[in-house]
Order: structure tokens, then sequence, then C-alpha cells
């Protein structure tokens, strides 16, 4: 893409790896058991969230599911938030009473994730609604997964928001899994997913969820228009997810044997993070130096962010029934 600057390639490069080590360590972390909300890694997803939230304006919203870190901190949520939240204290973005399946932070536009399938779809278009009511010049975003893509409130969504022409994007991760289940039990063979929202007359690309500038191009291209009430967009994002579906764990760690093993290799030779940082050095945009100093401030930044939300307060007791 000839208008990204190099600038805004190093600060997404910069993005891409801040959040790949916020979950590394998160994981690593997890398997001590101080955190005990369930927590699905979206590491191997990352370019989708960068690549997307890259395009939006802080007035935009953002839904998720239960997925959801890397949407968290790609629309500007604070490590520390994140971070305090799965530890279930009371500085955590949800004060430590959601967990990693309920994020919220509305100063930054991010409404919430939610472990429902489908409900970041029906919440999006109910919000686009109300920016159209309120002529605002805002759009929602639903990122969801291919499995979500099955439920009836999916379909619902995208037949509101194409017949009210809403603003909406619609963003499918299409990590090819859900839970245990290929997309090959799930549906008859060819079935397309942009196809299925053309049937609603939502128009759709499907692009490399693991390439930030493809999935950012397409959010160029499509976003002013649906801003301005063209109605509504899918994006099918193609990637991987590398580890097991809940929890900190590599599928072989656990002995299961459902995505073969070669599959995640060939995925990870396909690493959205790698991919970035390679485009930064052959553009000569950066040199690997760069890249390795990069990676070690962020890691202090979030070795010291851990340390501060573990010394942060639990809640109060006698607030736990508040806001239920
Ligand atoms: C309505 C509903 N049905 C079932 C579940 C149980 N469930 C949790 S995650 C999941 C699979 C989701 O797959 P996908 O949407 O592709 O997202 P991914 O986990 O692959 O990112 C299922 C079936 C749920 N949370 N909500
Ligand atoms: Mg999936």
């Amino acid at each position: 893409m000839s208008d990204i600057t190099a600038d805004m390639r190093v600060s997404q490069y910069k993005e891409l790896l801040r959040i790949r080590r916020t979950e590394e360590i998160l994981a690593e972390e997890y398997r001590k058991g101080t955190m005990r909300t369930p927590t699905h890694f979206g590491i191997g997803q990352e370019a989708v969230a960068v690549g997307v939230c890259g395009g939006l304006n802080l007035g935009d919203v953002v839904y998720t599911h239960h997925r959801s870190h890397t949407h968290y901190l790609a629309k500007g949520g604070s490590p520390f938030g994140l971070i305090a939240e799965l530890l279930g204290r009371e500085g955590g973005c949800s004060r430590g009473r959601g967990g990693s399946v309920h994020l919220v932070d509305r100063s930054v536009g991010f409404l919430g994730s939610s472990p429902v399938l489908g409900h970041s779809l029906a919440l999006a278009t109910g919000s686009a609604l109300a920016f159209k009511m309120d002529n605002k010049p805002s759009i929602a975003v639903a990122f969801f997964g291919e499995g979500a893509f099955d439920e009836g409130s999916a379909w619902e969504s995208l037949n509101y928001a194409a017949t009210w022409k809403l603003p909406v994007m619609f963003v499918c991760e299409n990590n090819l899994y859900a839970t245990e289940s290929p997309l090959s039990v799930r549906q008859p063979e060819g079935t397309s997913f942009c196809e299925r929202a053309n049937a609603f007359k939502v128009k759709s690309q499907r692009v490399d969820g693991n390439d930030v500038d493809a999935v950012f191009g397409s959010v160029k291209s499509t976003i002013d228009a649906c801003r301005s009430g063209a109605g509504p967009v899918l994006l099918e994002c193609m990637t991987y997810r590398w580890r097991e579906h809940v929890g900190p764990l590599w599928d072989y760690e656990a002995n299961r044997t459902f995505r073969p093993k070669a599959e995640l290799e060939s995925w990870m030779e396909k690493c959205p993070v790698k991919r970035s940082g390679g485009k930064l050095i052959s553009m000569g945009i950066s040199q690997q130096s760069d890249l390795d100093s990069w990676r070690a401030d962020i890691n202090d930044e979030i070795e010291n962010i851990l340390q501060n939300a573990y010394d942060s307060p639990w809640p109060d007791p006698s607030t736990l029934f508040e806001n239920i």
C-alpha cells in the first residue's frame, strides 16, 4: 500500500509485537495458576486486530468475542487494564469482575468482549443503528470467529444491517477451527463466507489475515463508503491460532492431535509479526538491531506492568455485588 508511511509501518510493527509479547508473557504466567479466568489467546492472529483498528477513529466502537485481547489492545485498551483484569484486581478494565471474556473500556471505544457466540455482530449492529439515528459519523466493528458465523444472530445482523445500510464492519477471523471442529465437519464443501454475506447484499472481501498490510488495505478501501451510508461490509480474514482453544498450552503439550503439527508449523511460517518486521528490513526502513531493541523495550514494559498489576489491590469484598 503506497499510502502507508514508513512511520505507520513502524508503529504497526511495534503494535503487533507489543500484543504478541503481552499474550506470550501472560500465557507463561497463566501456567502458574494465579489467573483463574478462562483465557483464549489470540497469538498468531494479531494482524487482524492491528490492521482493522489502525483504520478506526477514537469515536468508532468495537465489540468482540472470547478471543479478545488482541482487539482490546489494538483499539487502545491499556495493557495494565488487561493484565490486572486477568489477575482479578480492582484496577482491571472491568474492575476485576469480568475476566478475559468480559473486557470493557468505554474511554477507547472498546465496548466489550462477550463469550456468547454471535453477540458481537448483534451488538455492533445496534451501535451502528444508534450512530445512524444520531447522525454520527462513527462506525461499529464486530470481530468474531468463523464458528460464530453459523449462529442465527449473525445472519439476522447481516440482514438487518444491510436492509438499513448501517455503518457496521463485520470482521470474521477465519482460523479454520471452532474449538476442536474443523470447517469440514461443520459446513458443506465449497461453502464461502463471502458468498453468504453477498446473499444478504453485504459487500465482502477475503484477505490474508496474517498480513497487516493486506488487512489495513482492505479496511482503508471500504471504510469510507461504509461510514458514509453505503451499508455494511464483511472482511473474512484467513488466520490461525497457535495455542489451544482455551488456555496457554500448545496442542502437543496436551496430546491433542485434531490439528496436525505440520499445519501449525506452516502457519507459524506466516507469522504476522515476523512478516511485518521482515518488510521493514527489506524496505530499508529499519534494521534487525532496531527490531531487537524494540523487543527488549517492550519486554521490559510488559514485565513491569505485570509486576505492578500483582502489586495492585484486590477489589474490596464489600463491593463485590455492585453492578451485577
Ligand atoms: C452461543 C454459544 N454457543 C456455543 C458456545 C461454546 N463455544 C465457545 S468458543 C466456541 C468455538 C468458537 O469458534 P470460533 O467462532 O471459530 O472462534 P475461535 O475460538 O476459533 O476464535 C464454542 C462453540 C458459546 N460460547 N456460545
Ligand atoms: Mg474459529
